[in-house]
């Protein structure tokens, strides 16, 4: 079969050039991860030939019987790893996962009472931005100073705003969730329960996190980010929401559905379920946390106090005068890739934020640990303070380069 470097050589020397960037870097982009060569194989294989609108068993097209079989597997797999009554693993991603969330259970001009973005919430639960906050009545919820959510101003949000949905479930938010305080205040006020675990599904499949899925009656997630899956979408359920989520995906707003990564996500699953996993995502937690360590240690402001999970927000701003956008430059240059991100009603713009996210899934998956965590931070802090020095941050990119060299990435992988 042609692979890529004999039939388009401009495609296969790019994916060449990336794979050397993403072996060569530090990635702490929290939403990142690196999947295995089994899940590349699977997202390469012949199942994205096929067409099969409609659920397994209930297709609109013929040719479906092996098809059936992987899409069946994937779902009872994400069933054991979250104890789901229900899975759809056909979203093609998270947005629009959410999109098909809100389209199962809401009506046009429903409230939704979902996280403000810029305390870690996510643009798909209700920014004004998008195409959803004109559908749906978005009102928002902030964490308290202390970093913790801020259950008793949620509750008396819900109890004056009525919603049909609150939601939790962040991109930039590093603490627990108290998904049962969440319910209550739903029950008290009549609302339907929804997460969006996206971030942290990985750390709740392994048992490290607090899981809603028991309890909500709708959760979203990506399977790419800590999952370590491939870049796709799936929504798990109540059995009393199953008819209308399978609806929502499928004619609602999807058409067919990427067998392909369906095969993929089933592989993905299948490792998650092992125990080898479960030591990965334990490892996750730990790096993150010597991170907060040696980051607060030399003076950094971690927004909402600290990290429990995979990811540290920190306020670059106050700690340093750097901003957000100047830090993930000077990062880039050092070999070292995160995100400029807002903090907690950030006076400054999306575009150049007060604020860097940076995380840990990546770099635990290419077998790191707390000595290495040391030594990135030292990096950060030496790239962050010696942003305009420009050999500085290249003699730090060798470093960088070093290191990784160390802990191989797909060693046999060549375009
Ligand atoms: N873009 C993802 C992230 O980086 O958090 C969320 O959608």
């Amino acid at each position: 079969m042609p692979s890529p470097t004999s039939s388009d050589p401009i495609i296969s020397s790019l994916l060449q050039l990336e794979l050397t960037r993403q072996r060569q870097g530090l990635e702490l982009i929290p939403s990142e991860n690196f999947v295995s060569l089994a899940v590349l194989e699977a997202l390469g294989s012949i199942a994205t030939n096929k067409y099969a609108e409609g659920q397994p068993g209930r297709r609109y097209y013929g040719g479906c019987e092996f098809i059936d079989e992987i899409e069946k597997l994937a779902i009872e797999r994400a069933k054991q790893l979250f104890g789901a009554e229900h899975v759809n693993v056909q979203p093609l991603s998270g947005a629009p996962a959410n999109l098909a969330a809100y389209v199962a259970l809401l009506q046009p001009g429903d409230t939704v009472l979902g996280m403000d973005l810029s305390h870690g919430g996510h643009l798909t639960h209700g920014h004004p931005v998008t195409f959803m906050a004109s559908i749906y009545n978005f009102v928002r919820y902030k964490t308290a100073d202390d970093g913790t959510i801020d259950y008793d101003n949620l509750r008396a949000m819900a109890i004056e705003h009525k919603p049909k949905l609150i939601l939790v479930g962040y991109s930039a938010y590093s603490r627990e969730i108290d998904y049962t305080r969440i319910k209550q205040i739903a029950d008290e006020v009549g609302a339907y329960t929804m997460a969006d675990i996206a971030h942290i599904a990985g750390l709740i499949a392994a048992g490290e996190m607090n899981n809603p899925v028991p309890l909500f009656d709708i959760v979203t997630t990506t399977t790419h980010k800590t999952l370590r899956g491939p870049r796709g979408g799936m929504i798990m359920c109540k059995k009393e929401h199953a008819k209308a989520v399978n609806k929502a995906v499928f004619p609602g707003l999807q058409g067919g559905p990427h067998e392909n990564v369906i095969a993929a996500k089933a592989v993905a699953f299948s490792e998650a379920l092992r125990p080898e996993f479960k030591e990965y995502a334990r490892q996750i937690k730990k790096n993150a946390k010597i991170l907060e360590e040696e980051f607060k240690n030399r003076g950094y402001k971690i927004c909402f106090g600290g990290t429990d999970n995979h990811l540290l927000l920190i306020d670059v701003m106050s700690s340093k005068n750097i901003t957000g956008q100047e830090a993930e430059v000077a990062l880039d240059k050092a070999g070292i890739t995160l995100n400029k991100n807002m903090i907690p009603d950030d006076p400054r713009g999306p575009m150049d934020p007060s604020g860097i996210r940076l995380g840990t899934p990546a770099i635990t998956t290419r077998g790191m640990k707390e000595e290495e965590m040391k030594q990135i931070a030292a990096w950060i802090d030496e790239a962050i303070t010696s942003k305009d020095d420009e050999i500085k941050l290249a003699d730090i990119k060798n470093r960088v380069k070093e290191l990784t060299d160390r802990f191989p990435l797909y060693p046999n992988l060549k375009y």
